[in-house]
């Protein structure tokens, strides 16, 4: 493993995460000696969080995979040459396709990889080996708002322009851990005079800096929502013209709001009448520059995506779209495509969970991953009998993980692709070595910025298979990587995707901190309709209601407020993020360990008292799933609301995801409620050790 240059200075883009800082790599001795913030590029200015310089003990960390292994019939894992793996991984693939067709086979991406070019790889290798079955974290993730935006005003991703706003809600997102650039674009705004109300169970550090840090009920946004929205219309201060030339579903839409008083949404979200009203009018003073910027806690809800519909109908209320300090729509970045997915559509295969949610597969063309256990264990409309996943570890981050242990352990073919060995590869047939980000080269957008940008290929690790020359290999033993994997590497790949732009690959090479695709123009549904079902901004939606959902966004209180609670007293919030950790990754970070060793449960003081429970006293969570034993943090009054609880995922041995549900989705999304479990908690024997 030695970097590209023997001396020197590299820059390139890190994918540790979704937002692509620029990064400054120098080299020395063929090694990675230090890593910091790259100043030139726009998205991170020069900043970076812990895990940019972290980059360098994760790839040269001595967990390190750099052989492929296969597991032998007692259990343990030997070492197998790269060719013979993938001879015999294509065998099964074959006698899969053979025994029970195409579609028993499937592939799974994770978020390590990421949404783009990477996962766009799998996504085309499966459809054209003919099957429909495409599963990723994003079922989990993103998709959510992706659909709700798409339904609301027909873009999946209008970008916010925190620098300019005036106004900046952010519900239950915490951007200084989750996403740096984010927040260094909301401090720009704040610096000229925005104002920031934060609203969230937990007092983050984004509620640190707020004008207005409003604590809330977990599954109650929507009921918020409404309140603002109620408040706006009664008060008649909303965008009168652009309601009335560009929605559609209004009349409806303020019907429905009427219900929800300042006073009703106290009893639903646990937000003060006044503080109700106090936002109301916030929003007004500054209305249109105000941006309401959801997290991923809304999602996890089973009535996530009408509480982010009713979110999202706020932005047209106050006419926030499009325009300067509001919602912005990029321009589109137009790039080969590697999905086949429109000259394979593959349909009439039965794609998994197309039929149980017709809108996240219409929407995301992509299967329901949590529906896909159901036919690993021989209960769906046919067998899923093999799965390759990459930069994913479903064991930890899928709901009800004792399902998918049970699923993963007993299908005929499994393979991962990983850095480490994982709670999922431990379950694998073959474990083929990745390539880390800093070992391939892929294309990104910055959408908000208008720009595209190259990393590059820092280190040489040929002990590693990056994601295209894996799917290559593969193809190729199968017969058809001619047809769909002809090219040579990543950088003719590059080279192909950019084709249609205009931009070069050479250029891009020239340009590390990224080259602009256009200046932004606003308001451009003045003269171009949406691209909604209507052509209008949609308050209600016809799409949604001829499929048998709520026209307008209804709400509906999340059940712990209407089930019986003596069994499970407690709510979980799960998954809030931690600066050093990223879902199940770098607790082999050493410094991180030391600085987080274990999973802690949050709780307040109050019910801590009320339990005879100490600070960092091993405790038993019950769920109607099951049950982990975990250690106590007793945090401040006021940095979480009584008599709720919040874990974060990703931890080997307390893992969350044994008391989330799978069964317990959103009907219009399928995501599942991460955020407001019912559980108990007990004593254990173990006490304070
Ligand atoms: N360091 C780090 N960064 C990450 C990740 C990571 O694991 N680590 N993961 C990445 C990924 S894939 C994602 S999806 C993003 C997620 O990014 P964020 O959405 O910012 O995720 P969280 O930090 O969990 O922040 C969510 C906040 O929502 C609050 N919350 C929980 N339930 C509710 C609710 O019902 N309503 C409201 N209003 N608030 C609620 C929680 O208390 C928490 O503070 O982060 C990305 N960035
Ligand atoms: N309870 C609960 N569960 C959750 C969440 C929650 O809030 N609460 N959040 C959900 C969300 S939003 C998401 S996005 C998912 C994430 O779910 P996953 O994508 O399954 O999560 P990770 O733990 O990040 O798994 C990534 C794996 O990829 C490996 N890896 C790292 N870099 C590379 C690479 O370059 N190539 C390859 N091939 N592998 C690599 C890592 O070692 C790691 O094992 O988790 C979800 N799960
Ligand atoms: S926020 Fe951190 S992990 Fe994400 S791209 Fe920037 S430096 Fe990397
Ligand atoms: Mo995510």
């Amino acid at each position: 493993m030695k970097t590209v240059i023997e001396h020197g200075n590299m820059k390139t883009l890190c994918r540790q995460c979704e937002m692509h800082c620029g990064l400054n790599i120098d080299v020395s001795k063929g090694e990675i000696e230090k890593i910091s913030g790259f100043a030139l590029n726009p998205q991170n200015k020069g900043r970076i969080c812990p895990k940019g310089p972290a980059a360098k003990e994760l790839v040269y960390n001595s967990d390190r995979l750099l052989k492929p292994l296969k597991k032998q019939p007692d259990g343990s894992f030997s070492e197998i040459e790269y060719e013979k793996a993938m001879d015999e991984i294509a065998e099964k693939m074959i006698d899969i396709k053979k025994e029970y067709g195409a579609r028993s086979m499937s592939v799974w991406t994770g978020e390590a990889i990421g949404f783009l070019q990477q996962a766009d790889y799998a996504r085309r290798f499966i459809h054209a080996f003919g099957s429909p079955n495409y599963f990723s974290a994003d079922s989990v993730c993103f998709v959510s708002r992706y659909i709700v935006s798409q339904l609301v005003q027909g873009f999946y991703n209008p970008v916010p322009d925190f620098a300019d706003a005036k106004l900046i809600l952010l519900w239950g997102i915490n951007p200084g851990v989750t996403h740096l650039p984010y927040m260094i674009s909301i401090e720009a705004g704040l610096k000229k005079g925005a104002k920031l109300i934060v609203i969230d169970p937990r007092r983050t550090s984004a509620a640190k800096r707020a004008d207005v840090f409003v604590p809330i009920y977990p599954g109650t946004d929507g009921a918020l929502a409404w309140g603002l929205a109620q408040y706006l219309i009664k008060t008649g201060n909303y965008a009168g013209e652009f309601i009335e030339k560009h929605s559609v579903g209004f009349d409806r839409f303020s019907r429905y709001a009427k219900r929800f008083t300042p006073k009703f949404v106290e009893t639903q979200t646990g937000i003060p009448e006044k503080t109700v009203v106090e936002i109301g009018e916030m929003i007004v003073r500054h209305a249109p520059e105000v941006i309401h910027s959801p997290g991923i806690s809304l999602e996890h809800h089973v009535n996530g995506v009408n509480n982010l519909r009713a979110l999202a109908c706020l932005s047209g209320l106050t006419g926030s779209i499009d325009i300067r300090g509001g919602e912005v729509w990029p321009k589109e970045f137009v790039m080969n495509k590697l999905p086949v997915y429109d000259k394979i559509p593959l349909l009439d295969l039965s794609p998994i969970g197309a039929d149980r949610f017709p809108v996240l597969y219409q929407f995301r063309k992509e299967c329901h991953s949590l529906t896909a256990m159901d036919y690993m264990l021989g209960k769906g409309e046919y067998p899923l009998r093999g799965l390759i996943f990459t930069g994913a570890n479903p064991m930890l981050t899928n709901p009800n993980s004792k399902k998918v242990k049970d699923a993963f352990s007993g299908l005929d073919l499994l393979v991962s692709r990983d850095l480490f060995m994982t709670k999922s590869a431990e379950l694998a047939d073959y474990v083929i070595p990745a390539a880390s980000f800093l070992e391939r080269s892929e294309l990104y957008l910055y959408a908000h910025l208008q720009r595209v940008a190259l990393s590059c290929k820092v280190i040489d690790a040929p002990e590693t298979t990056d994601e295209y020359t894996f799917w290559h290999d593969l193809a190729n033993r199968l017969g058809f990587s001619e047809k769909y994997f002809p090219w040579k590497n990543e950088t003719e790949v590059n080279r192909w995707l950019l084709e249609p732009t205009g931009i070069s690959l050479e250029t891009l090479q020239k340009h590390p901190e990224g080259v602009s695709y256009g200046s932004f123009e606003f308001e451009k549904y003045q003269h171009r309709p949406f691209p909604t079902q209507t052509g209008k901004y949609e308050f209600a939606s016809k799409y949604l209601k001829e499929r048998g959902y709520p026209e307008v966004p209804e709400y509906i209180p999340p059940s712990f407020m209407t089930e019986d609670r003596s069994t499970f007293p407690f709510v979980l919030i799960t998954g809030a993020r931690k600066s050093f950790y990223y879902h199940s990754r770098y607790r082999n970070i050493k410094r991180f360990r030391k600085a987080i060793p274990e999973a802690e449960i949050e709780i307040h003081p109050q019910d801590a008292q009320k339990l005879q429970i100490d600070d960092k006293e091993r405790i038993r969570v019950i769920s109607t799933q099951g049950s982990i034993e975990i250690r106590t943090k007793i945090v401040k009054s006021g940095d979480i609301l009584p008599g709720f609880l919040q874990v974060t995922h990703g931890w080997d041995d307390a893992n969350i995801n044994l008391l989330t549900d799978d069964n317990e989705v959103d009907p219009i999304s399928g995501f599942p409620n991460m955020k407001a479990v019912m559980v108990r908690i007990e004593k254990t024997e173990h006490g304070i050790d």
